[in-house]
């Protein structure tokens, strides 16, 4: 079970969507209200959705033909980094230069027992599907960054799963680390959507399949794959450095790294687009604009 929200004659609706395609629209408001629905009621979310759906009339309109938005208005995006084997390795690439037989940070950082955890977006920053991400004028070397999102509540539980785009300047960054958040953070540098897997209907969320197509001029200039089962560390240790001694929000969306990496030599540019797919979830389209 998915939940979503969408634009209707300048209205947000807040809908489920069940495995087997239908959707019903919801009485809340947005997600917040839907986890609130279910501490009151004594249920999980699924349940009170499960009741709700029971007697009710799945909408005609199909899902590609709705105008979807961000699936929850996220108060704060954090980010991991360095959780796959493919990030340690790209970051590396951008930093080592020549000095290849060097340990660096990214190294000492995968391995280490405290994770890489970062400030990602806020929601004037974070674009929904089919919105456009910018590109940052004085980056010469931007990637997409493809990753699960989960979805948690004020005290670290995971509510949900999503689909989230962590841009990156890898030139930024290589320059020097201490430029992560000039790195990572710009207006639309972040994308989240379409929805939210309720996590009590996950069975094994180390087992979701990331595809990433990136399309130039109608044409597909990149494709790769990755499984969750590749993350080097669980999802809850990400989760209790985030929210150790820290003022985190119900909604809060914590990206869980990534393992999809384009060939070095590429850049994202102006009119390109970018599919992020991810099993039982859905798939996260943008494309790339230059800034305004
Ligand atoms: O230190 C860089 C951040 C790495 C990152 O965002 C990732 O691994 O996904
Ligand atoms: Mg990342």
């Amino acid at each position: 079970m998915r939940v979503i929200q969408y634009l209707e004659n300048n209205s947000t609706k807040f809908a489920a969507v069940t495995d087997n395609g239908e959707i019903f629209i919801l009485p809340f408001k947005d997600f917040f209200q839907l986890i609130e629905a279910a501490q009151t009621q004594g249920k999980t979310p699924f349940e009170v959705i499960v009741q709700h759906i029971d007697q009710a009339i799945p909408l005609n309109t199909p899902l590609e033909e709705l105008e979807l938005t961000v699936p929850i208005i996220s108060p704060e995006v954090w980010a991991a980094g360095v959780t796959y084997e493919r990030s340690r390795v790209a970051r590396n690439y951008e930093s080592k230069k020549d000095k290849l037989d060097v340990e660096t940070y990214y190294d000492k950082v995968y391995n280490a027992e405290r994770p890489e955890i970062f400030f990602k977006s806020t929601p004037a920053r974070t674009a929904g599907p089919n919105k456009d991400l910018y590109l940052r004028s004085d980056s010469q070397w931007i990637i997409p960054e493809p990753e699960l999102g989960l979805v948690i509540n004020k005290n670290g539980k995971i509510l949900g799963y999503t689909i989230g785009n962590d841009m990156s300047c890898r030139d930024i960054e290589g320059e020097n680390p201490l430029y992560l958040p000039q790195a990572k953070i710009w207006k639309y540098s972040c994308s989240i959507g379409p929805a939210i897997r309720l996590a009590e209907t996950v069975e094994d969320p180390y087992n979701f399949r990331i595809i990433c197509r990136i399309f130039r001029d109608n044409t597909k200039v990149f494709e790769d794959s990755t499984m969750t089962s590749q993350l080097k560390r669980r999802y809850e240790e990400l989760i209790n450095f985030l929210v150790k001694d820290n003022h985190i929000l119900d909604g809060t969306i914590l990206l869980t790294g990534t393992c999809i990496v384009p060939p070095d030599e590429f850049t994202l540019k102006d009119g390109d687009l970018v599919e992020i797919e991810i099993s039982d979830i859905g798939t996260l389209r943008n494309s790339i604009r230059k800034p305004t």
